[in-house]
Order: C-alpha cells, then sequence, then structure tokens
C-alpha cells in the first residue's frame, strides 16, 4: 500500500568489508582498530541471520579503496523505485556510491543529490507512513530538503530529528522493529523530538544504546546485537521473537546492523 513501508524486507544488497578496514572511520563506539578479518566474519553472520529471515541476499565484492565499503545503507536512498544518492556526509567516504549506483540502476531510477546537499543513509529512518530524517554532522538540511521532495512525492510524510553530537546518524540510537513501535537509546533524542511518533517507545539505557539499532520483520521478529541483555529483556517483554548477531567486530568502526544492508524491496 502506498504510504506504508513495506517491512517484508524481501531483498537486500550487502558488501563485503574492506581489507583496508582498519583504516574505517570510528569515533563512538571502538576500542581497538578495527579488524577486517573479524569483521568479515561478523558479516558473514549477519548474512545468514537475514537470509534465515527469508531476505534475498545479495553479496557484492569488497571496495578495497574504500575502509567503509561495507557500511551500504549510506550511500543511497530507496524512496519506491527512485534511488537517492547522496554527497557523503564524511569526504573519505565519497567515492563508495559509484559501485552501488551500478547494481541498484538495473531496477530504480538514479537521482543525485545537488552539490550542496550531503546525506548519509543512516540518517534515515522509515516509519510506517513517514520517512524520519536525522540533521547531523553528516547529513546538512539541504540534504535533508532534497531528500524530503522525492519522499513527499511518492506520498509519504516527512520529518527532520535534531541528531546530538553524542552520535553517529539517526539509526545509530533509534528504529523501528515493528508498525507503532520505536526503540530509543537513552540520553540522546528527548521525549518533545520523538513522543510523537509512536503509541510505544522502548527506552534501552544508555549503556546499551548500541542495541537501540533493531532489525524489524513482520511477525513481531527482530534482529538485534548480541550482548544487550537489558534490551534484549525490554524486546521479549514486549513479544518480539530475537534472533542476535555478534556485532562487536562491525561497531569497532561505529557501524550498527542497519548499516550493512540495502534494502531495494
Ligand atoms: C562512518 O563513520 O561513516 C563509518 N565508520 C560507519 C558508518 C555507519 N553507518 C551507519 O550508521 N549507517
Amino acid at each position: 500500500m502506498p504510504g506504508t513501508f513495506d517491512r517484508s524486507r524481501q531483498s537486500a544488497v550487502v558488501r563485503c568489508v574492506s581489507k583496508k578496514f582498519d583504516q574505517a572511520i570510528s569515533v563512538y563506539f571502538g576500542t581497538i582498530t578495527p579488524d577486517a578479518i573479524a569483521a568479515q566474519g561478523a558479516h558473514d553472520a549477519y548474512v545468514a541471520a537475514l537470509r534465515a529471515h527469508g531476505t534475498e541476499v545479495t553479496v557484492l565484492s569488497a571496495l578495497d579503496k574504500h575502509p567503509d565499503c561495507c557500511f551500504v545503507e549510506d550511500v543511497a536512498v530507496m524512496v519506491g523505485k527512485k534511488a537517492i544518492i547522496p554527497k557523503m556526509g564524511h569526504a573519505s567516504r565519497e567515492g563508495e556510491q559509484a559501485a552501488i549506483i551500478e547494481f541498484l540502476s538495473e531496477g530504480a531510477e538514479i537521482i543525485h543529490m545537488n552539490s550542496n546537499c550531503t546525506l548519509d543513509g543512516g540518517d534515515v529512518v522509515f516509519l510506517d507512513d513517514r520517512y524520519l530524517i536525522g540533521i547531523s554532522t553528516r547529513t546538512n538540511r539541504a540534504g535533508a530538503e532534497f531528500l524530503a521532495k522525492y519522499v513527499k512525492d511518492a506520498g509519504f510524510k516527512v520529518e527532520f530529528i535534531e541528531i546530538p553530537d553524542s552520535t553517529l546518524h539517526l539509526t545509530t540510537i533509534f528504529s523501528s522493529p515493528r508498525p507503532g513501535t520505536l526503540v530509543a537509546a537513552e540520553g540522546h533524542l528527548s521525549i518533545n523530538q520523538i513522543g510523537h511518533l509512536a503509541d510505544e517507545i522502548i527506552w534501552v539505557p544508555n549503556s546499551e544504546s548500541y542495541a537501540a539499532n533493531t532489525m524489524g520483520y513482520s511477525g513481531d521478529r527482530v534482529i538485534i546485537a548480541a550482548g544487550y541483555p537489558t534490551t534484549r529483556q525490554l524486546l521479549l517483554d514486549a513479544g518480539f521473537s530475537i534472533t542476535t548477531v555478534d556485532m562487536d567486530a562491525i561497531r569497532e568502526a561505529d557501524g550498527s546492523l542497519t548499516c550493512l544492508s540495502q534494502f531495494n524491496a
């Protein structure tokens, strides 16, 4: 139905981890130098989890010149059959888009953002009948407004959310695992910013902020990162069936579950 985000997650594309993953940008969660081999292991487990949930996953080769290339969520935003291609919010990630355009152009019209726009797909969350777009250190207002025009033309609503410096992207601390439900990490966004958006907001403790990035599937199934017991219990109490993936090696480069995939159907 137009205006409603399809959570069937039929088809996704992912990209393997770069050999240069040790040079990936790491500002928020990292405790050690990112490890390419460990991260590829986590990536393999992630792909297996998506497939177990029924997603048909296309795995693209790594771009060895681009340390952050596995974070394909950031390099395009799908709006119906249009793929909006941003100017990346961090200069070192420029160039990653070209390789996804090649893939997406088979089924989608490619729209390039204007040169004054920056946006990372990690600042975009789909919530039922609307796109929520974070204004962050990566996504500027011009980028958000550019995307908003296409979103509205496609029949969706749009809301902008100011992202605090305490986090990278909107998706880093916020997700919607099923219609009408949000998961948010305490200490980043305020109730004034998001309280009106959903009937149910599951606040996870700040110490488990990383686990607020969830991937919801139909039937109240959800994939979350392993190692966050309070969040897991909150989601169990809310009626979810939970699959966990060990994301520690991906987290070292500030990447979360959703960052690793681009859903194109
Ligand atoms: C970056 O800083 O751009 C990468 N190291 C992490 C990107 C994570 N992507 C996402 O949250 N969508």
